[in-house]
């Protein structure tokens, strides 16, 4: 069948943010809104043609009339193979792996991650390159730049190309090849883990509950947690991936995931919970009473690594984003490794990984992976735990408070500004990086100011540069404070600012991080000028 070549016109607001490109379901509803990002992405991403690429969802609303665009897409230009998940579905490290694996140019994962779904929600594109990692930076402004003057995409006429059933369709000369989203993810875990040990666990009477959200990471579990490590099904909660994800935000965090929490603050909690996002690229891990700290949960996978079979070569470096805590910071000097301090995204983690410079990685918006993969992994996260509870015997809680007493904690908590107009939300930023060179030397009941400046990655493998990646205050007592605008929202702005505090009294050790980090929030929200230039008074989350 010919390719035809389709006359377009641009559409001007397709900048790509921290994880692709993200907007309300009925905008990316236009016609040729999709398709010409796809042609962009084709026409800058590399070489396609005569390729293999993998292509898969998180299963929200409009997942699968686009993965129908894409297939058209793909075929017209030229692509040989494009590899689907059954139904659509493939979570983000499953497709990161997929990519390796097949060794093919690239993969196109069809997700908003945690934003809501549903015909009213949001959608979104991502596009990770051969190396299995997120786009670099460079070619998102290349996408970015094709997008502003396109003026044509390329593709086949096909009838919708049916996905529910595993096999190959020839596509207008294209092998469309739909496969087990499942399975070759289940089957590397297996090589990371000691899954008798958690077998036997499971066995023993730990007691587990696993929340997918009704998102992507649902049959994941029930493969892995389920069939092969012997869990009863009643243990994984919201198991099925439903298009509007039951209605919640499919966001693994202590707020959208409140059910969870509540079930470890009960009478009768399971021994351990966790939960995964829209893409199962997130994960928060849960004792009773206990969320644990994205990055407390960083810092004792970083500790404990060298009990973990993945990790039988050692740790050969770790990072984490600018604001994630720095409680991996302790531990990297005590294991003598280098701990690298990268811009929010997890792209700017592809770098090292493929340099062999670290092996794990992880951000405070609960996210943590290792170099099996090139994306942030959830239920990757939930093994490592699961693992190390069948090792050492010991209870999440012991775990946590064990760490803390050997390194140290540092409590960490964020709070989110929405401020509805954008322009306001760029211009308090801007403010406050005009401002933070002066702040230097500024008290506050005692507290002093120490340092104040604008952060900029220098990418250490390739020599690039990522100015304005958020505000740091840093203070006397070696609490900080970090300003930054999100990147994945789709509407307005939200401003981020992330507390942190360093305790090692141990009458203070298990205090809630709200509580210790309040005198530093009445600081942040006085320095940042919200209140004057916004009227806005109180933050929509605290996580
Ligand atoms: C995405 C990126 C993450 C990043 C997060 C930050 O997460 O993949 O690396 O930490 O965004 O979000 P924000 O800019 O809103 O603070 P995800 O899970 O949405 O793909």
């Amino acid at each position: 069948m010919k390719t035809r070549s389709v006359i377009t016109r641009p559409y001007l607001d397709q900048k790509p943010g921290t994880a692709g490109l993200r907007k309300q379901v009925r905008v990316f509803q236009q016609p040729g809104y999709l398709e010409n990002f796809l042609q962009c992405i084709f026409d800058n991403g590399g070489k396609f043609a005569g390729e293999t690429l993998i292509a898969g969802g998180d299963g929200r609303y409009h997942n699968l009339e686009a993965l129908q665009a894409l297939i058209r897409v793909a075929a017209g230009n030229g692509v040989r193979r494009l590899v689907v998940g059954r139904n659509g579905l493939l979570s983000t490290p499953a497709a990161s792996h997929l990519i390796r694996q097949r060794a093919a140019a690239g993969g196109f994962l069809l997700t908003a991650s945690h934003n809501p779904g549903g015909p009213d929600g949001d959608f979104g594109v991502k596009f990770n390159t051969a190396t299995g990692g997120q786009a670099p930076e460079s070619l998102t402004r290349a996408i970015y730049k094709a997008t502003q003057s396109i003026d044509r995409y390329l593709e086949v006429d096909l009838a919708p190309v049916d996905l529910d059933l595993t096999g190959e369709t020839d596509a207008a000369g294209m092998i469309v090849e739909v496969i087990d989203p499942v399975l070759d993810y289940a089957d590397l875990m297996v090589t990371l883990f000691d899954f008798d040990r958690i077998r036997a666990l499971f066995a023993g009477g730990f007691t587990a509950r696993f929340d997918a959200m009704h998102a992507v990471t649902g049959p994941y579990a029930r493969e892995i947690l389920c069939h092969r490590l012997g869990a009863p099904p009643d243990w994984l909660l919201n198991g099925t991936p439903l298009p509007d994800f039951g209605g919640g935000h499919p966001d693994p965090n202590p707020v959208d995931a409140g059910n969870l929490v509540a079930l470890m603050n009960g009478a009768v909690p399971p021994d351990f919970a966790a939960a995964s996002d829209g893409d199962g690229d997130r994960n928060m891990i849960l004792g009773p009473g206990l969320v644990v700290s994205p990055g407390d949960s960083l810092a004792i996978l970083a500790a404990n690594a060298q009990r973990i079979r993945g990790f039988r070569g050692g740790v050969s470096g770790v990072a984490r984003s600018m604001p994630t805590s720095r409680a991996i910071d302790e531990v990297a000097r005590k294991l003598g490794v280098p701990c690298f301090e990268t811009p929010t995204g997890w792209r700017y983690f592809c770098n090292l990984l493929d340099d062999g410079r670290i092996n794990l990685c992880g951000e405070e918006s609960f996210g943590t992976s290792s170099d099996h993969v090139r994306e942030k992994d959830g239920l990757w996260a939930v093994l490592f735990w699961l693992n190390l509870i069948a090792i050492r015997g010991l209870s999440v809680n012991e775990i946590v408070q064990d760490h803390w007493r050997e390194f140290g904690r540092n409590a960490f908590n964020r709070e989110d500004f929405f401020i509805p107009d954008a322009e306001l939300g760029g211009r308090l930023m801007a403010n406050l990086e005009a401002s933070a060179p002066g702040l230097c030397g500024r008290m506050f009941d005692g507290l002093e100011i120490t340092e104040a400046d604008v952060f900029a990655y220098h990418d250490p493998v390739d020599g690039s540069i990522s100015a304005q990646q958020g505000v740091r205050v840093f203070f006397d007592d070696g609490s900080r404070i970090v300003y930054r605008l999100s990147g994945t929202g789709t509407s307005g702005a939200t401003l981020r600012i992330y507390l942190e505090r360093r305790v090692t009294e141990p009458g203070s050790l298990c205090r809630p991080a709200v509580e210790l980090n309040a005198p530093l929030s009445a600081i942040a929200r006085e320095l940042s000028g919200i209140r004057e230039l916004t009227g806005i008074e109180q933050p929509v989350a605290i996580v």
